[in-house]
């Protein structure tokens, strides 16, 4: 009988709006699913992760007049330009996640390509193919990541963005408002696909996890009989 190549792991992304979670559940589920490594983008490890994480900490409507932006000699990066480094961020690990998986490790990811599109098209209006038709528009938002390794299982964290609102840390980050954050989740809803799982984000952490680790135990259990894609939404 010919030796059989290791089982592939299973690719599960975790996405949602600021504060629902996310970060508490991945750390979780990778405590608790064998074989597993936790990943999470922005990486802010690398040098477009460098430039994504100052960007990010400067909070939009007020950096034109506070003392540190006008110390900055550079002008702020137009919304384009963050948005294709938040994608080259991802392609930058993208031969390292597939090489994992087809090692036959779990991957668990802490925000995927779902928030590089939600969070610039809730820019340009929050989501919507009709409303922006060029720059910003949802189906621009989401082609530069095409091809990139596609997800076994999205697990939406859910939570209104009010209730996100009220939670340690909200604030400190440029897009931590809430009307941002209504937009981001109204361009989340038109992303979901047939590989998504909604769990509600509301619940005590200990029940959550329960939830998302029986979808995900049935998502390695499967992951293993089936090819890996490279193809999201192509
Ligand atoms: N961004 C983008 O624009 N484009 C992209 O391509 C990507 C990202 C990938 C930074 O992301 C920003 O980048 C983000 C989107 C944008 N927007 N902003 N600002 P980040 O992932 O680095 O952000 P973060 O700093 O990790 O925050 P977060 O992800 O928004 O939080 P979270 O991970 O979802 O939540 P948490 O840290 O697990 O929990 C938040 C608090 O809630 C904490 O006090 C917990 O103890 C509490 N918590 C957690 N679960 C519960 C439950 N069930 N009940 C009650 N309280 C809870
Ligand atoms: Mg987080």
């Amino acid at each position: 009988q010919q030796p059989q190549p290791p089982r592939r792991g299973a690719f599960i992304v975790f996405e949602g709006i600021d504060r629902c979670g996310k970060s508490t559940q991945t750390a979780l589920l990778a405590a608790s699913l064998p074989n597993s490594l936790l990943r999470r983008f922005p990486d802010r490890t690398t040098k477009t992760g460098a430039i994504i994480s100052s960007y990010l900490s400067h909070p939009s409507s007020s950096s034109a007049s506070s003392p540190s932006a006008a110390a900055t000699p550079s002008p702020p990066l137009p919304d384009e330009a963050i948005h294709l480094l938040f994608s080259a961020n991802r392609w930058e690990s993208a031969a390292s996640l597939t090489a994992l998986l087809r090692a036959g490790t779990n991957v668990i990811v802490d925000r995927y390509a779902y928030s590089g599109a939600a969070y610039t098209a809730a820019k340009g209006g929050g989501g919507g193919g009709g409303g922006v038709a060029g720059g910003l528009g949802l189906e621009w938002c989401k082609a530069p990541d095409r091809g990139l390794p596609t997800p076994d299982l999205v697990v939406y964290v859910d939570v209104a963005p009010a209730v996100a609102a009220a939670r340690a840390g909200y604030g400190e980050e440029r897009y931590e408002r809430i009307e941002f954050q209504e937009k981001v989740a109204a361009a989340f809803a038109e992303l979901r696909d047939e590989r998504w799982v909604v769990v509600d984000g509301t619940r005590p952490v200990e029940e959550v996890q329960r939830t998302i680790e029986k979808v995900a135990r049935e998502v390695v259990a499967k992951a293993g009989m089936e090819p890996l894609r490279e193809d999201l939404w192509c």
